[in-house]
């Protein structure tokens, strides 16, 4: 029986088969205006959604409670969606791919390094335009754990903003001005886990009923020890091992991360039901992005790495499918730092059953593309980009050269299978370059998580310091550690769909100081790439010839050109071209855009290459707009983006 205002209790005949029956009901909880949208919409969506929950939940006895709970619970919150948010979402359901147009360009900063607080990044604004900037990734700004709390991972409530930076009107206020700059706000969704103070964890250690079974409490270690055999440590160092022995539970609680990092238990479909809630929530306040973090771990299996499970992809599709008929405005990007099969996944396959995420983060070619600076190669790139599979037309890839976390090395295992350790000797190499080691380059990057059993892990540090941008004694802006920055992010500016800027490589900002690192609570090493946004380097970035305007006009140029080539939509397939020279890089997008990356500190000669290029057309770079010849070479650490040129005899 479905509960229905209106209506009474209205059999559901045949359970939830009868969609119309709960989508009736469901377009009762609406204001009478938006039923009739809503009945269409529902049509689409809603069988995908049941269908995805039955996946999940169908084996229950109460499936038809929960399927009707989460459903009407869930459209009880869209009924409260502002109408500036209705305008959105019905703008964007008649241009469902305009989050793919080629002037997309992200940031991601945290709020208090960036500007102090939520009503300070309006003030950012004018700095974020300028580099073209129109999606904006906040870092975890909820309420998070007091004390140590991963950067603000450790969620301790979904309805309340983390009070010194600021309150759910200033959230609110702040998405308003971002729309009308023309930028979207991205926010952490951190469903996996959520903190050992969150509510929810408190009234579990209380006793209250119905609270323990939102996560994953064991009373004997036995079946932690089971499980611990196929599982992988994401912070071997810092927090070894994937469960925590709690008192007051009487046991042992799944904590993937930091022992105050406790995951949910997502087989309960109250903790999908109360999160598709509170992410519903923060969608009314004004996010349109959000970030879905860890999503890889969202469901459990002995035996398994409890990683990419298929449970986990309908976890996702439930979400998916939900947005879609309550928030239709709303992007929904995976955060998956797997390797690149199990990454495509997370946006859909060509032959996908029902959508998943709008986005992700592509990042195995966010190592490859290090490892392949560290090595003078394309090689691995090429290997990567090869081994990522054609993904569903309206989804794509954020990529990048650096985010808030450290390179992870291991998602490359896949490509480098050939190699007799495994890859292991090539990725210790390549953090060790990394770090300075073995050329005089000065990269000053720091090991992460590395050490003793768990071999190769991560690397820590700013672009500006991984690429060694300045000169070792002198401080001075190196011209090749700017090539090496503009590579790699002309890399990300040409390979997908929405590439993004870490806050303050656009300055060449460097490594925080480590003793203000460290100072901070908890901090495991990441701190390093974490620094304060700094108001000197913001100024000379206004002024010619400084490191910072160096920069920064480098970095907006890349993006500026983007915005104007068609061929780098995200929906714009991408073709590898394997290249007869090691350290040239080539794919096409489209049959209009070729890239061409030299990753050597040498200058290679372009005519092994050209019969890379379409002979049809004369070919320009329009990153300079001079034309490209045969007897052409591409410099050092140096990229061009060639496109067909009007031919200068007149044919088309
Ligand atoms: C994500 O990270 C966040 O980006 C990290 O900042 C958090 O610490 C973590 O989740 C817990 O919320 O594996 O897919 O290697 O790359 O922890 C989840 C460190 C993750 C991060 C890794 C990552």
């Amino acid at each position: 029986m479905i509960q229905c205002e209106g209506q009474g209790a209205v059999p559901a005949p045949g359970g939830v088969e009868d969609v119309e029956a709960l989508l009736r009901c469901l377009c009762l909880r609406m204001p009478r205006g938006r039923q009739s949208s809503m009945q269409g919409r529902g049509r689409r969506w809603l069988p995908l959604l049941v269908r995805a929950l039955r996946r999940l939940y169908g084996q229950r006895p109460d499936f038809d409670h929960w399927v009707s709970d989460i459903v009407l619970g869930a459209a009880s919150v869209a009924a409260q969606r502002g109408p500036a948010l209705l305008e959105l979402d019905a703008a964007r359901e008649r241009a469902p791919g305009w989050f793919l147009a080629p002037g997309r360009l992200a940031y991601s900063a945290y709020v208090d390094r960036f500007a102090g607080t939520l009503r300070g990044v309006e003030a950012r604004i004018g700095h974020l335009k300028a580099l073209g900037v129109d999606y904006l990734h906040l870092l975890p700004f909820l309420r998070a754990r007091a004390g140590e709390n991963d950067g603000g991972f450790a969620v301790a409530s979904f309805e309340s903003i983390e009070p010194r930076l600021g309150t759910l009107a200033d959230l609110e206020r702040l998405c308003a001005s971002l729309r009308a700059a023309g930028i979207s706000l991205c926010s952490d969704f951190v469903l996996n886990h959520v903190a050992d103070d969150h509510p929810w964890a408190s009234a579990a250690k209380q006793g209250v009923p119905g609270y323990r079974e939102r996560f994953l409490v064991f009373e004997d270690e036995a079946t932690p020890r089971h499980y611990e055999r196929t599982l992988r440590q994401v912070f071997p160092q810092s927090a070894p091992g994937n469960f925590s022995h709690v008192p007051e539970l009487g046991g042992w609680v799944w904590t993937t991360f930091y022992p105050y990092q406790w995951d949910l238990n997502y087989a309960n479909p109250a903790v999908f039901r109360d999160m598709l809630v509170a992410l519903l929530r923060l969608a009314n306040h004004g996010v349109e992005i959000f970030r879905l973090d860890s999503a890889p771990f969202l469901w459990k299996r002995l035996g398994t790495d409890c990683q990419n499970l298929p449970e986990v992809h309908w976890i996702l599709r439930a979400l998916r499918a939900a947005v879609a008929l309550f928030a239709p405005g709303v992007l929904l990007k995976a955060e998956a730092i797997v390797t690149t099969g199990q990454l495509a996944r997370y946006i859909g396959l060509d032959d996908d059953p029902s959508p998943q995420c709008h986005l992700a983060y592509h990042s195995s070619l966010m190592a490859a593309s290090w490892l392949a600076l560290t090595e003078g190669s394309g090689r691995i790139v090429e290997r990567v980009l090869a081994a990522t599979p054609p993904t569903s037309r309206l989804a794509g890839w954020v990529t990048y050269t650096r985010c808030h976390d450290d390179i992870g090395w291991n998602v490359l295992r896949p490509e480098l299978s050939d190699e007799p350790d495994g890859g292991e000797a090539r990725l210790r190499r390549a953090a060790g370059r990394l770090c300075g080691l073995e050329d005089g380059r000065r990269a000053r990057g720091q090991p992460f998580q590395t050490g003793g059993q768990s071999g190769v892990h991560g690397t820590n540090g700013m672009l500006a310091d991984l690429v060694a941008l300045r000169e070792a004694h002198s401080g001075r802006l190196d011209p090749l550690g700017l090539r090496r920055m503009l590579l790699l992010t002309g890399l990300s500016m040409t390979s997908g769909a929405v590439p993004l800027v870490y806050m303050g490589d656009e300055l060449g900002l460097t490594n925080t100081d480590w003793s203000e690192a460290t100072a901070r609570p908890g901090q495991d090493g990441r701190e390093l790439h974490r620094p304060w946004m700094s108001e000197t380097a913001l100024a000379r970035r206004c002024e010619p010839g400084t490191l910072e305007h160096r920069v920064f006009e480098g970095i907006r140029h890349l993006a500026a050109v983007r915005a104007r080539t068609a061929s780098l939509a995200g929906d714009v397939r991408l073709r590898i071209r394997p290249s007869p020279v090691e350290a040239l890089l080539v794919f096409e997008r489209g049959e209009a855009f070729v890239f061409l990356g030299n990753f050597c500190g040498e200058a290679v000669a372009l005519d092994p290459a050209w019969a890379l290029l379409d002979a049809a057309h004369e070919w320009a770079d329009a990153l300079t707009g001079a034309p490209i010849a045969p007897d052409g070479v591409i410099d050092a650490w140096s990229q061009c983006w060639a496109v067909p040129r009007a031919r200068t005899d007149g044919q088309a």
